[in-house]
């Protein structure tokens, strides 16, 4: 091989597997958002953390960018790769190290995916938590870059609290151990925060220790028809009053229609505009009564038109689906997403203000609602009219989430709320964070990120 950055790596790490084939390149170089050309340099897969360091300084010495990888199921184009990067995918990197019963902590690689690691908690009879539609795929390093949230925040919170400790390499090759496990520690500055959501701009996750509770009460999953917009908010607040809830989910007749062309099974004989999801304790027979009272309420009260509540574990999981395949049934479209938060109170109010604006500004689109509602998260998928090219589609997406950037810095939301800024709401993360913070991020990462080589182009430029 001639002299090259490539061969001088393979010369420093002689077992280290690299890919470099047109279809690796591929692969490796792009997420869920497919919408850049992927061109990394090559894709480095390690096995262990002192590879991870030994690359970390190789890229400093000779200037190359890295780009962290995980299951790359990503919205946000985090883990895109199109300019020449190496990408460090964490493929390899994908065991359970250690589990310790009294502290409840699995320690493991980051290329983990999520799913294996719920399985691997219940082993011990314990969960973790945190749980969305992608989790086959995604990994937890991943889920720990985005601070991923998915379908039960609203009991679990986010993937912040489940994490009891990272090993993070840092644009220097440095490798830091931060909380190590644990429960209180008061000492300074957490930088285990700090790296959680960071989007791999300012470190490597190459460990983490993730907390792990004990297995919820039976459930039960209540599927509610809703006729107008004003009403979600009334049945969230009787649900909450009345019952012990581990999600709660809305979704549009749009986006019924097309998980339903993809062969769910629809359980209403009429339609409505709007449908929520609500998963609950049901153990005992008097919770079980409890939905029956929150759905003669909201009957009563006009707020829902009919309902469903899941009689056996096979309905539940086919009411979960209506909701969580909605993504994959709308993928082949490849929609403009958008993926905000506002305080729960808000939402009937930016909602209103939202459709208004949709109304006017995509006139042509199907514009797709859904989300975590319970948690003030939507979102909005918008698919283009028939005919309208990449750049066209972008263009008027891009004018239109202008409008919603400064909605939601009026109503002090967020423009993203689990996907992450990445390369797609880079442009827009002003309207969600004030100047005087968005210097400071700059100098976090100029700290921690020297060199400048940890995904650049993410979440904000630094020049
Ligand atoms: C979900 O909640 C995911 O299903 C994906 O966060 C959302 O596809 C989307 O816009
Ligand atoms: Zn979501």
């Amino acid at each position: 091989m001639p002299d090259s950055p490539l061969s001088r790596l393979s010369e420093r790490l002689p077992t280290l597997m690299l890919k470099a084939s047109p279809e690796d390149l591929e692969f490796y170089g792009r997420d869920w958002t497919r919408r850049w050309e992927p061109a990394p340099l090559a894709i480095a897969l390690p096995t262990t953390t002192q590879e991870v360091q030994a690359i970390v300084r190789w890229a400093v010495e000779e200037g190359i960018c890295i780009v962290p990888s995980g299951g790359r199921t990503g919205l946000s184009g985090g883990a895109v790769a199109a300019n020449g990067e190496l990408v460090v995918s964490f493929e390899r990197m994908n065991a359970v190290l250690d589990f310790d019963p009294v502290d409840r902590i699995m320690t493991v690689q980051p290329g983990l995916a999520l799913e294996a690691l719920q399985r691997a908690a219940s082993d011990h009879d314990l969960i973790y938590p945190v749980d969305f539609a992608a989790r086959g795929s995604c990994s937890i390093g991943g889920n720990i870059a985005t601070n991923a949230g998915g379908i039960r925040v609203i009991r679990y919170g986010n993937t912040r609290e489940w994490i009891a400790g990272l090993k993070v390499v840092t644009g220097t090759g440095e490798l830091l151990d931060l909380n190590r496990g644990l429960v209180k520690n008061s000492s300074g500055y957490d930088l285990r925060h700090l790296l959680i959501g960071s989007e791999g701009t300012l470190g490597l996750v190459v460990e983490a220790s993730v907390r792990l509770a004990d297995p919820p009460p039976a459930a039960n999953v209540m599927v509610l028809a809703v006729p107008a917009m004003d009403a979600l908010m009334k049945v969230f607040e009787s649900c909450r009053k009345k019952l012990n809830l581990n999600a709660f989910e809305f979704f549009t007749d749009r986006a019924l229609a097309h998980v339903v062309g993809q062969g769910a099974q629809d359980p209403f004989e009429q339609a409505s505009p709007f449908y929520l999801v609500a998963e609950f304790d049901a153990e005992t027979e008097v919770q079980q009564a409890l939905a029956g009272e929150v759905f003669e309420e909201c009957f009563e009260q006009g707020w829902v038109n009919d309902g469903v509540i899941s009689q056996s574990s096979a309905q539940a999981a086919s009411l979960w689906r209506l909701r969580e395949g909605i993504t994959e049934s709308l993928a082949p479209l490849r929609p403009y997403k958008n993926d905000i938060s506002v305080r729960t109170s808000l939402i009937p109010a930016f909602m209103q203000a939202m459709h208004e604006i949709f109304e006017r500004e995509y006139p042509d689109c199907e514009v797709v609602w859904f989300g975590h509602i319970g948690d003030g998260n939507l979102h909005i998928n918008v698919i283009r009219s028939v005919g309208t090219s990449d750049e066209q589609f972008v263009a008027d997406c891009e004018r239109v989430t202008a409008l919603l950037s400064d909605t939601l810095s009026r109503f002090g939301g967020s423009i993203s709320a689990e996907h992450g800024i990445g390369l797609v709401k880079k442009k827009y993360l002003a309207g969600t964070r004030s100047e005087a913070e968005i210097a400071l991020m700059r100098g976090i990462r100029k700290v921690l990120d020297p060199h400048g080589i940890m995904n650049p182009g993410k979440v904000f430029d630094t020049a």
